[in-house]
């Protein structure tokens, strides 16, 4: 199985260790196309000889590619906003996984998106029962 994982870049790294976790994750069930996001030292090494444009067509290709999109979205970013429209676009499965603390709100426009699936994590909901459950699902229905 393919996840293409979706974090906060340039909108702010300061989740970067719960990323790394989340990927961990998804890597005990199959590839993961974005696994330098919970890597600062990979994404710069990796992506600073590339352009813009270079980043943007290689991205949308690994969520053409993948099987599921998992996406965590507690650091607001306009590419993971944009990244989860195109998967939706594609048919995709998607996956989006919230922290708020008081007074964070998540966008409407994911929060209130019926084609994605939005989950809470943090409050006793721990992030490896979610994406087993999330994964299984979909492996399941893959299978029917
Ligand atoms: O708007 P953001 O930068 O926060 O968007 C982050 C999302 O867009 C991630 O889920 C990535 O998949 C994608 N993305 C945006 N920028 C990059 C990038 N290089 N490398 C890989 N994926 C990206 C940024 C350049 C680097 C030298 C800082």
């Amino acid at each position: 199985m393919k996840f293409y994982f979706c974090g906060s870049i340039r909108g702010g790294r300061q989740l970067a260790p719960v990323y790394k976790e989340i990927i961990g994750l998804l890597q005990a069930h199959g590839k993961v196309l974005t696994e330098h996001l919970g890597d600062d030292q990979e994404i710069i090494s990796k992506d600073r000889i590339l352009t813009d444009k270079e980043i943007h067509d290689r991205d949308l290709h690994w969520i053409v590619d993948s099987d599921l999109v998992v996406a965590e979205v507690t650091v607001p970013s306009l590419g993971v906003g944009y990244e989860i429209g195109r998967a939706i676009h594609m048919g995709k499965p998607v996956l989006c996984l919230f922290n708020g603390g008081e007074g964070q709100a998540l966008s409407a426009m994911i929060a209130g998106s019926k084609d994605v699936e939005v989950r809470e994590y943090g409050h006793g909901q721990v992030l490896k029962d979610i994406v087993t459950t999330f994964i299984l699902k979909h492996t399941r229905l893959y299978k029917q």
